[in-house]
């Protein structure tokens, strides 16, 4: 039996080493949104929604996202008595559209909550088997191909096992080119173009094919299926989805269509941990391997990540990069860390997400907080 009795929002500001630039925009500190999630008697996990700060990767943003939770997330799970994590998701889709991170960061944060209280790891009550997990990294997109070159020769150098260039019209093919020439040809490279093409640009993008990329990821419309279902038979290259993909169904869709042979999967994305694994298993079925994408989370969030990736059919290295990719310091002890190999190890000794949060860091860079549920009224 699950009873959520309280959750405390906060919001944290954490710069990035360095800016990050995506086709659809640009950051350069994070709004980190945590959440502290506690039952009845006490026991408690942190979580982390990972919407950003403007609406252009997704329609939510952390703003959107903490009035959700506030004013209809919250509510229909405090109190409620759930069977165990699995209801969760469809007690908050029940007449409760969109709003997928806010009611991911919940809907994670019982699945965590329940794995501590029965005294077992995040990644064992998921049902994940491996003991590590590979890892890539996603560079942003840069002035020259040459600061990109030297970025993806360092990256490789580190142990990276992929290697994902964000792409934009004009910032493509020659920044591509120049990497695969630098690096060779056995590689793992990849591309992301987050949403930022037309299906009027195929002859431009079937130049991609040369570079033997192991995947394009969302070339097209950030909701669109039927126009990548075009795409993907002028190019050799496998679409793998992101943004699309938002749901079970359209995962479904996806593979009915031929729209992509790979998914992305960001349990915020797509409302949690339940459908996350939903998608896992399809993709599974049909013989389509799933990795684990980022979303420049904290060490909280990773920890959620790191536990999905540890499912079977996530056979493509995550977008996993240790702390010191992002942060000068992180939330969390020991920071996140990767092997010369490329391999971040699945937390297994310990219940929960494993991690230990460093409370005087997080109070620290708090710039707003706010109590939902019991002891409401001892905040004010
Ligand atoms: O498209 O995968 C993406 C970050 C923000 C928004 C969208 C994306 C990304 C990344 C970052 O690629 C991956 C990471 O967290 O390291
Ligand atoms: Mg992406």
């Amino acid at each position: 039996m699950l009873v959520i009795d309280r959750i405390v929002m906060r919001e944290v500001r954490l710069p990035l080493k360095e800016p990050f630039r995506i086709s659809s925009g640009m950051v350069s500190e994070r709004r980190i949104f945590l959440l502290e999630i506690s039952d009845a008697n006490g026991a408690s996990t942190w979580a982390e929604c990972v919407a950003g700060e403007h609406p252009n990767y997704s329609p939510e943003t952390i703003d959107t996202a903490w009035y959700a939770i506030e004013q209809w997330v919250a509510p229909r799970v405090l109190g409620a008595r759930f069977d165990g994590p699995e209801s969760v998701h469809s007690a908050l889709e029940r007449d409760f559209r969109g709003h997928q991170m806010a009611k991911a960061a919940v809907e994670m944060g019982c699945w965590a909550l329940a794995a501590t209280t029965e005294g077992v790891p995040l990644a064992q009550r998921l049902g994940g088997t491996r003991a590590s997990v590979a890892t890539g990294i996603s560079l942003g997109i840069q002035k020259t191909p040459e600061a990109l070159v030297e970025r993806a020769k360092a990256a490789l150098a580190q142990g990276y096992r992929k290697i994902k260039l964000k792409i934009a019209p004009g910032m493509d093919i020659a920044f591509v080119r120049a990497v695969r020439q630098a690096l060779g040809p056995e590689v793992h490279l990849m591309a992301d173009a987050n949403s930022a093409y037309r299906l009027e640009d195929a002859d431009h993008l079937s130049k991609l094919d040369e570079f033997r990329l192991i995947m394009v990821e969302q070339p097209l419309g950030n909701d669109d299926l039927v126009r990548h279902a075009q795409l993907q038979k002028r190019l050799k290259t496998p679409i793998c989805l992101d943004e699309s993909i938002t749901s079970i169904d359209r995962a479904e869709d996806m593979i009915a269509l031929g729209s992509g042979r790979i998914v992305n999967i960001k349990p915020g994305r797509v409302g949690g941990y339940a459908v996350s694994r939903g998608i896992h298993n399809v993709c599974q079925q049909h013989g389509l391997p799933v990795w684990c994408g980022g979303m420049l989370e904290s060490g909280i969030g990773r920890a959620y990540n790191v536990a999905l990736a540890s499912l079977p059919n996530f056979s493509l290295p995550g977008d996993l990069s240790p702390s010191a990719r992002y942060w000068e310091r992180d939330l969390v002890t020991p920071e996140w860390t990767m092997d010369a190999d490329g391999m971040v190890i699945v937390p297994r000794s310990r219940p929960g997400i494993g991690i230990t949060v460093d409370l005087d860091r997080v109070d620290a860079l708090t710039v707003r907080k706010q109590l939902i549920g019991s002891q409401a009224g001892a905040m004010a």
